[in-house]
């Protein structure tokens, strides 16, 4: 039985959307063709975002004329659901500091600022470690490029795997951490406990009673951060490419 919350709903559905290349370009406001959607199917059924990036990041991206975002999605998940919202209320959320304990966060970031040091790469910006709630995110460009600087980043890596050689040593060095590596972005990857990937925000929802999950994202294959969840038996994954593409796949899938 679906909460009251959502008696308004006729169909008994929670759409979720990561948000980067799903919702909006990667980095960039959302479209107001998107918002205008996104409207028109909360009519219908519940919607929420799942994304991997930090609260922050997200707010400026989905806030559309300096609205609040947590009032615009009935759940809002960010850094994959450690941190939560449910009807614009806060839900319990989860330190990655507290999971791992100082003793070992110390050599695990050393480790890696002497690897970033020691990358020759093109260029390099600041940043190159942001400690969020849930999550490191490792970045050797550095989060504060421009987005062409990420843009070229992003070709570059393509060419030469280097976040990928990054996270393969990354994960033999540290393979008694039990952490996960995951490439979700374009110029950093994140690093968090296993089992704290996007399914961490199904905990939240999976109690609500929901004929349906349905989960659109566009890193659905393995290694990408939207696989655990797109594959989960609790979700209907939508692989997408692209917002254009979201567009044109609730379109189809819900019928608006
Ligand atoms: O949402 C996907 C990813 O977005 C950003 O990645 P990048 O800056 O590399 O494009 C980051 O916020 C990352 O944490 C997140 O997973």
């Amino acid at each position: 039985m679906v909460s009251s919350d959502f008696s308004d709903r006729p169909l008994k559905k929670l759409v979720l959307f990561d948000v980067d290349d799903t919702l909006t370009l990667p980095r960039q406001p959302v479209t107001p063709e998107m918002v205008s959607l996104l409207k028109d199917l909360r009519k219908k059924m519940a919607i929420g975002f799942v994304g991997g990036s930090n609260f922050v990041k997200i707010s400026e991206q989905l806030s559309f004329k300096g609205s609040n975002v947590v009032e615009d999605f009935d759940f809002g998940f960010a850094e994959n659901g450690l941190i939560a919202y449910r009807m614009g209320k806060p839900l319990e959320s989860q330190s990655f500091i507290k999971f791992l304990g100082e003793e070992r966060y110390k050599p695990l970031v050393n480790f890696i600022l002497h690897y970033i040091a020691d990358m020759d790469i093109p260029i390099k910006r600041g940043t190159f470690v942001e400690f969020r709630n849930g999550m490191i995110n490792v970045s050797p460009l550095g989060r504060n490029a421009t987005i062409a600087e990420r843009n070229e980043f992003e070709a570059y890596d393509k060419k030469h795997g280097l976040r990928a050689a990054f996270v393969k040593v990354l994960q033999e060095k540290f393979a008694d951490y039990d952490l996960t590596f995951s490439i979700g972005g374009m110029i950093s990857f994140d690093v968090f406990p296993r089992g704290w990937d996007k399914t961490y925000a199904l905990k939240h929802v999976e109690h609500e009673g929901f004929e349906e999950i349905h989960f659109f994202g566009d890193k659905t294959y393995k290694g990408g951060n939207d696989y655990e969840i797109f594959t989960d038996p609790r979700t209907i994954g939508h692989s997408v490419n692209g917002p254009d593409d979201t567009i044109r796949k609730i379109k189809e899938v819900f019928q608006i």
